[in-house]
């Protein structure tokens, strides 16, 4: 089994729904299980600045699937949420990114793994660090929690939606 950090955003319609949805048809898959799942945060915007605000959250799980194959999933999950892309990092329903596989080191094309700016994100530390601050970073060996305090961004996030209880689907108090 193989352990995958994937993080999760979305800045259009019913935000909180999107990510309720791509969670549910990710766990339709045979040999992928949620493991857990962070809570939720609400998120200004990097990159492209003129959008909404997104949420933000990291799930981990436990699949046989390979990385690749992994994300040919999530894109699917993408596309059957009505994710449109004409805009880099302009706004979507949906993102689902790989942010860790394993302690892999991955670079291919239309793969890089660790996600290459996960470390200049708030809105990835943070929810990363919130599942397991000893997560190892394998292109620094670093743990999460080194990051942690030396987050740029860090007034831009804030929590919107605590996780409730350790069942996945419970997912975050009303
Ligand atoms: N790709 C390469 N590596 C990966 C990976 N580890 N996981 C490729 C997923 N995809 C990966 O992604 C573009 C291409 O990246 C894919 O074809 C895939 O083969 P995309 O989802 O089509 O486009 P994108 O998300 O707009 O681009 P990108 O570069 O992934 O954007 P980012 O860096 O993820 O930024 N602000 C806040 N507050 N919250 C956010 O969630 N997200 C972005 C997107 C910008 N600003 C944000 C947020
Ligand atoms: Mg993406």
């Amino acid at each position: 089994m193989n352990s995958v950090y994937i993080g999760i955003g979305s800045n259009i319609g019913d935000r909180e729904s999107y990510i309720q949805t791509s969670l549910l048809r990710l766990q339709e898959y045979p040999g992928l299980q949620i493991t857990s799942t962070s809570s939720l945060y609400e998120t200004a915007p990097i990159g492209v600045t003129e959008q909404g605000p997104f949420l933000n959250m990291v799930a981990m799980l436990e699949t046989e699937m390979n990385a690749f194959q992994l994300l040919e999933i999530l894109q699917g999950i993408e596309q059957s949420l009505g994710r449109e892309r004409d805009i880099r990092w302009g706004p979507r329903t949906i993102d689902l990114d790989i942010l860790l596989y394993n302690q892999e080191n991955i670079v291919a094309e239309g793969l890089v793994v660790p996600h290459p700016r996960l470390l200049q994100r708030g809105f990835v530390i943070i929810p990363l660090h919130e599942l397991n601050p000893e997560i190892i970073i394998p292109t620094t060996n670093k743990r999460i929690d080194s990051y942690f305090n030396h987050i740029e961004d860090k007034e831009g996030v804030r929590l919107w939606k605590r996780k409730s209880t350790e069942d996945v689907f419970a997912l975050f108090e009303s």
